[in-house]
């Protein structure tokens, strides 16, 4: 059992995870980058670290140089600002690398960077949302490319781009809100598509874009917090994204920021969470895992730090339940919903 927050550790491990250039997570993880960058970059600021220390490394250089292990001095090429901006293209969006075709996904990932950094400016926002809002369809769904898959996952993806960027006008939100009702289920849980089953990463991006336009008034607080509620296992107090499965700990965040929204996260034994969350550390080189004893990553570490400063646990910045950003950046960008609740520090 671990009982404390291993702050230092953490922080080396996200800095460092791109100069391991022949570990097999950041090989792999290249098509999503950008997002790799955003839940790293939050962590740090979640860490009281600055995010513009964040290294990023191509593949390809650690190709040339045949694997080794490479120089953490910063330059040109390593800069994450730079960087991003590669990934745009000429429509406006962004991929998940350099040269990745643009999505809906990495476009929010990018534009959440650079509003972290205090760099918005560098946002050509006209653009971007011209990009988000020529993938709304007519029953008001997002498609997350040009390919077309329908998920709410972009429904919330390009609300929360929007809303960040100003830019809310420039779609049907009505329309929007309507197609996302439709992903409703008689347990209150929201699903990727209509009549698909409720999972809780879905009903982060449903409740997280309701709240964007304002519909929470749709949902009823009790029934989906009590579904939300009963995502947590008895044996080891971590949540499940749905019933009969594992806990995990990245649904310290899908779960905890929807029960936060709808001001029902005293509805989870916190103590047990907090203890699952800590149980998943590597205490000898940082990192968070989705369930103890497994290999870290950034996804884990970044949602794990996430639901804890949601838990006011470790003295961490708060974070914003549905734009998944510190609640100072969504302030300084006057962002803040009113129906947000206190969070109870320890
Ligand atoms: C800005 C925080 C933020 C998010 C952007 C991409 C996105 C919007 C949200 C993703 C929501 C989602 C669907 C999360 C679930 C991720 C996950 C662990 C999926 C695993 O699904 P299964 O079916 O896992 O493999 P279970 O746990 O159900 O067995």
């Amino acid at each position: 059992m671990i009982t404390e927050l291993l702050k230092k550790k953490h922080s080396d491990y996200i800095t460092n995870v791109g100069v391991r250039q022949n570990d097999y997570e950041y090989r792999v993880s290249e098509q999503l980058r950008v997002s790799g960058l955003y839940w790293g970059a939050t962590a740090l600021v979640l860490l009281d670290l600055d995010p513009h220390d964040l290294p990023v490394y191509f593949n390809k250089e650690a190709e040339s140089k045949n694997f080794p292990e490479i120089s953490k001095e910063k330059n040109e090429e390593n800069n994450i600002i730079n960087f991003i901006l590669k990934c745009q293209h000429e429509n406006g969006g962004f991929g998940g690398s350099v040269d990745q075709d643009p999505h809906l996904l990495y476009t929010l990932s990018a534009v959440q960077v650079l509003i972290l950094l205090n760099e918005e400016h560098l946002l050509d926002a006209e653009k971007i949302s011209d990009f988000v809002a020529s993938l709304q369809q007519s029953d008001g769904s997002f498609a997350g490319d040009i390919w077309g898959e329908i998920d709410t996952r972009f429904s919330y993806c390009a609300l929360s781009c929007l809303s960040l960027l100003g830019k809310l006008h420039k779609i049907n939100l009505e329309k929007a809100v309507e197609f996302i009702l439709r992903c409703k289920n008689f347990d209150e849980g929201f699903g990727a598509i209509p009549d698909a089953e409720s999972h809780a990463g879905q009903v982060f991006c449903c409740v997280g874009a309701l709240a964007i336009a304002n519909a929470l008034d749709k949902i009823d607080f009790d029934k989906l917090g009590w579904w939300l509620a009963e995502r947590q296992v008895k044996e080891n107090g971590g949540l499940n994204g749905r019933p009969e499965k594992k806990s995990d700990v990245c649904y310290s965040w899908w779960v905890l920021s929807s029960l936060s929204i709808i001001d029902r996260i005293h509805w989870i034994d916190k103590h047990a969470l907090i203890q699952f969350i800590l149980n998943c550390q590597d205490s000898d080189d940082g990192g968070i895992s989705d369930r103890p004893g497994n290999m870290v990553d950034v996804f884990h570490t970044f949602f794990g730090l996430a639901g804890l400063s949601l838990m006011g646990f470790g003295h961490l910045p708060n974070i914003d339940p549905v734009y998944a950003l510190p609640v100072k950046t969504i302030n300084r960008l006057g962002l803040k919903k009113l129906f947000h609740s206190p969070i109870q520090k320890n």
